[in-house]
């Protein structure tokens, strides 16, 4: 799916989304939706959409032959026995919470624990060629109702971007995302930024870095969120005993699956740790699986889930994610709540396979 405008990083540019849709069906019928969030390079993590679709299809889908399963929580179980991935697994394991939410009759934000029906949302902006144009965006966004803004941010492109978008909006909940584009040498840098009343920064150093992360958070009064370096429950723990942040940015796709996050965003609760609820430029599917999770108790903090529209002219889905005053209202109807839009589907769909598990 081409991107409304290319969004960049400190990894670099992208704009197409590389999308893969998990369709799972079972014997009586049943069909649940999973979307793989991986991109078509390997800079977020090692998974790219080519990997994923390889070890979903000959190492994961075998796993489910079989298995008589009884709750969804049995497949991050299943799934343990291979590394990583978490990316694949995602995929497949959200499409079997998906069927589980519709024998239970429930949309799958009330069958993860949810309660929320109008999620707030915030907005990722990716890195502008000047601060002039950086404000002009965040303009747009605001008014269109998100109430928290991300300033995607890299060395060169920082301190005064942050300075001139927190001059023109006071009072704006505002923070800044670096990708692990800084190291220690860039001390300086980091202190300056300490000083726009940020709610947060988000993953400044490198994606396994827990005790430099640490090291910063010492010397910055703003809360240090991890995105990149949490891939496991364990991964939290490990923040939080080493004090690495404040914050963690919790995604479905980056843990392995739904069952997984609950695991954390429950972590994070019981040791004061805000949690939040990221994304990865998702198409319809993707995002109806974050709403879910996000409309969760644990989930105080406006999350990176924005409307169709901010990355897509179509997306896959019948009736696009809106924000209607500020807020995103949790789908009623059961599963995950949104119809997938199959001409449209279609459109984009270049490869299709079907695996029979038999
Ligand atoms: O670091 O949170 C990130 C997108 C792709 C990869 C990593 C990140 C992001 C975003 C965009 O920030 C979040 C979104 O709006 O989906
Ligand atoms: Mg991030």
């Amino acid at each position: 799916m081409p991107l409304l405008a290319p969004f960049k990083t400190s990894y670099g540019e992208m704009d197409i989304k590389h999308l893969c849709i998990v369709k799972l069906a079972s014997e009586d019928g049943i069909e649940g939706y999973g979307e793989l969030d991986a991109f078509e390079f390997p800079w977020y993590t090692e998974e790219t959409t080519e990997t994923a679709g390889l070890i979903i299809k000959d190492y994961l889908l075998p796993l489910l032959k079989g298995v008589d399963l009884q709750n969804p929580n049995q497949v991050n179980t299943l799934f343990k026995v291979f590394r990583g991935n978490e990316m694949a697994k995602a995929a497949v394991e959200t499409a079997v919470w998906d069927m589980f939410a519709q024998v239970a009759n429930q949309p799958l934000a009330t069958f993860v624990g949810g309660s929320i029906s109008n999620i707030d949302v915030g907005v990722s902006i990716g890195i502008q060629e000047s601060p002039t144009i950086l404000v002009s965006i965040v303009r747009k966004y605001v008014s269109e109702g998100y109430s928290r803004v991300k300033l995607k941010i890299k060395p060169g492109f920082d301190v005064e971007w942050v300075k001139q978008v927190r001059a023109a909006f006071p009072k704006l909940n505002l923070m800044v995302d670096a990708n692990s584009a800084y190291t220690r040498a860039d001390i300086e840098t980091l202190k300056q930024l300490d000083k726009y009343d940020l709610a947060m920064i988000e993953q400044p150093f490198g994606p396994t870095d827990f005790v430099n992360h640490a090291w910063l958070q010492r010397q910055i009064a703003t809360p240090i969120c991890l995105d990149e370096n949490i891939r496991s429950l364990e991964d939290a723990k490990q923040a939080f005993e080493l004090k690495s942040a404040k914050a963690i940015n919790l995604k479905i796709a980056r843990v392995g699956g739904l069952a997984e996050a609950i695991k954390i965003a429950e972590f994070c609760a019981e040791n004061n740790i805000l949690v939040w609820c990221g994304g990865m430029y998702e198409a319809g599917i993707g995002r109806a699986h974050n709403i879910a999770l996000a409309s969760r108790a644990e989930f105080t903090f406006p999350g990176d889930i924005s409307a169709s529209n901010r990355y897509f002219h179509q997306d896959i889905i019948q009736n696009e994610i809106i924000i209607d005053n500020g807020k995103i209202a949790t789908p009623a109807n059961i599963g995950i709540g949104v119809t997938v839009d199959q001409p449209v589907l279609e459109g984009y769909c270049t490869k299709r396979e079907v695996i029979v598990l038999d």
